[in-house]
């Protein structure tokens, strides 16, 4: 009886390495992973009225059959914005003449032209992802897409 007891906790010696191994590759993982505090010394950007700079930006390449394509951009071409507050996004033009745009799903639109600063009041009442498009150069074809996610939440 006594000796069926101990058999139960009777664990063999390479089960007991494999574990600590386990564990030190876990705690080995954590150390490398493990993400380092970042001290903040002010106010984050939002907590005054935020404003999000863009610019209009192009790619430009060359295939190997000497063809050239291009597509025009909005930088950066994600941002995020917080629901129902007042938010400034400047859109600077710098590459290509004119970008007439429009923000999906609501009202807003505009244009951007080269070398000049487009200024727009934003304040979304509902969280989504709302497309900033540019008219003309909404897709491939047309040397796009030059979308933007403004990201609201
Ligand atoms: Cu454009």
């Amino acid at each position: 009886m006594e000796v069926e007891h101990l058999k139960i906790w009777f664990v063999p010696r390479k089960w007991i390495l494999l574990f600590i191994l386990c564990i030190c590759i876990g705690l080995g993982t954590w150390y490398v992973v493990k993400p380092d505090a970042v001290e903040t010394t002010g106010s984050p950007a939002n907590a005054k009225r935020l404003t999000i700079n863009m610019v209009t930006g192009e790619f430009k390449s060359t295939l190997d059959n000497g063809k050239e394509i291009e597509a025009y951009r909005w930088d950066p071409g994600t941002i995020y914005i917080p629901r129902d507050q007042p938010v400034t996004l400047s859109i600077y033009g710098v590459n290509g003449k004119a970008h007439p745009f429009y923000i999906e799903g609501t009202n807003v639109k505009g244009n951007v032209v080269k070398g000049k600063e487009t200024v727009l009041h934003l304040r979304f009442k509902k969280e989504g992802i709302y497309r900033l498009i540019c008219k003309t150069h909404a897709d491939i074809s047309h040397n796009g897409p030059m979308i933007a996610y403004l990201v609201v939440d």
